[in-house]
């Protein structure tokens, strides 16, 4: 860490180092006291929970709402865990106002929701229905009222039945019609929700859904269709920001929720650090890359040649449409090592000894909560941040004595939200935090088999625990410091 750095991480102002740097070299001892302080987050900082409409509201069939593709894939026999469906899940769509008291208690300031969209349109395009707009209402004005900030997803992976049934986003029209559906929601919410953010994990649902088939609607299309379904993605993407912009009240902020790869350079020395900085560019050139620069980066056109995507110039600036933030969903690292390949860099795939939380890819590696913001604001100049997911899954029991100690969370938490401090105290501009999750959910593929919460739920009563991991979480956020 050069001078500059380490007195701003031991919380220095810059103006005091040519100043330190004429004292005699005791006087300088002084950071390293200062270093050792408690890490308060900034005043203000928001500290939140994420959600997923399918994955916690459960009422299938309540009021109007249509088919999505989850609703299919999951009632496909073998494509979840124990043909686990979210037909019900947390039946968040009842019980929010209980679970609006758990975030109250807990100290919570912001809660990231998603909309499912064919609540609000439920054949995809068409008339909207109106007691899906009431649902969303009634949620943001209940939050509202406790003191908690909404912000709101569009796309957490639900796409309706209709729209799949014609191509899903193979489909350019599909495209165009997220958008409406993203301007009209806009529209109707915020003149009580200020942040927007159009899509959750474009990779996720890409690749996951349409080419290795775990995920809705469970396709396993060659590379070429991929990368054009991926495209119309990003673009249904830029075309929201638009059609937000254009509906959403004055002062409306939009963004996005992006699992980018999260690059960590293997070891802190210069060599890698930059190879860590070009990777995160390359691993997601699809992804944030395209949609901060507005181009495909010539290595990502060059290793799909002929299977590269067609695009018009337009387009390329319709995806690019400027945002107001970004969110990063973090979990497993990205360990790059310099090398002299092309690309400048190697990943390096965990060794099989590599520590991991209940679910195989939950790598452990805290410091990816450091480099992964840091490096998106360094490479884009990103002005606001916001971490919209991170957490864990763990092997949770109910104890005898009623509880459930999941000091493996606790000890993630800790560690994962010490290296963002380190993040903030350099000055990254990260301005909020959300849980992944409050309660346990339907986790996708993995059904109910994997629980992310900091409160335990019981399927079967809907009976909600908190864990020891709230007890951390609710004394993180009181004292606006992690220990
Ligand atoms: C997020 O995805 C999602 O936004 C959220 O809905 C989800 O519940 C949460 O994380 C926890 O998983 O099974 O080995 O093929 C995180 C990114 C990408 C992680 C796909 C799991 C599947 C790996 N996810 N990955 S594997």
């Amino acid at each position: 860490m050069n001078r500059r750095k380490f007195l701003q991480t031991s919380g220095l102002s810059l103006g005091a180092w040519p100043l330190a740097s004429l004292l005699p070299a005791g006087a300088r001892a002084q950071p390293l006291q200062s270093a050792a302080q408690p890490s308060s987050f900034p005043k203000g900082f928001l500290w939140g929970s994420a959600t997923a409409s399918y994955q916690v509201e459960g009422a299938a069939h309540q009021s109007g709402r249509g088919p999505s593709v989850w609703d299919t894939f999951s009632h496909t026999p073998g494509k979840t865990f124990n043909g686990d469906t979210g037909d019900v899940a947390d039946d968040f769509y009842h019980l929010f106002p209980n679970d609006i008291k758990l975030m109250k208690g807990l100290g919570l300031t912001t809660c990231r929701f998603s909309v499912a969209w064919t609540r609000i349109f439920p054949g995809g395009v068409g008339q909207p229905n109106q007691q899906g707009i009431d649902f969303y209402s009634r949620l943001v004005d209940a939050l509202l009222a406790a003191g908690i900030q909404p912000y709101c997803t569009l796309y957490h992976w639900d796409l309706p039945q209709a729209l799949q049934d014609r191509g899903g986003w193979e489909n350019r029209d599909t495209a165009k019609a997220f958008a409406e559906y993203a301007g009209f929601t806009a529209g109707a919410l915020s003149d009580r929700v200020k942040h927007f953010m159009t899509m959750n994990e474009i990779r996720s649902f890409v690749e996951l859904g349409y080419e290795q088939g775990i995920h809705a609607p469970g396709l396993r299309l060659d590379s070429q269709r991929v990368a054009q379904l991926n495209h119309y993605a990003v673009l249904a993407h830029g075309m929201s920001v638009q059609a937000i912009r254009a509906h959403g009240k004055p002062g409306t902020k939009v963004g996005i929720a992006d699992n980018v790869q999260g690059t960590v350079p293997v070891v802190e020395v210069p060599k890698h650090i930059e190879a860590a900085r070009r990777a995160m560019r390359e691993q997601n050139a699809s992804f944030l890359t395209v949609i901060e620069e507005g181009r495909y980066t010539d290595l990502y056109l060059k290793r799909l040649g002929a299977n590269a995507p067609k695009f018009t110039a337009e387009e390329m600036q319709v995806i690019a449409s400027p945002m107001d933030f970004v969110g990063l969903n973090i979990y497993q690292p990205t360990y790059i090592r310099a090398d002299d390949s092309e690309t400048g860099y190697a990943v390096i795939d965990p060794p099989s000894s590599f520590p991991h939380m209940y679910s195989p890819w939950l790598y452990v590696g805290p410091e990816v909560l450091y480099w992964a913001p840091k490096l998106v604001a360094d490479i884009w100049k990103v002005k606001e941040l916001y971490i919209t997911e991170n957490g864990a899954s763990a092997a949770d029991a109910i104890a005898p004595d009623g509880e459930v100690y999941d000091s493996d969370r606790v000890m993630y938490l800790r560690n994962y939200l010490t290296q963002l401090h380190r993040a903030i105290a350099e000055g990254v501009p990260v301005r909020g935090y959300f849980l992944w999750s409050l309660l346990d959910n339907f986790e996708w593929a993995d059904g109910y088999s994997k629980r992310f919460g900091i409160v335990y739920v019981d399927f079967a009563t809907q009976k909600r625990t908190p864990k020891l991991s709230a007890t951390f979480y609710k004394k993180v956020i009181r004292d606006n410091l992690v220990k």
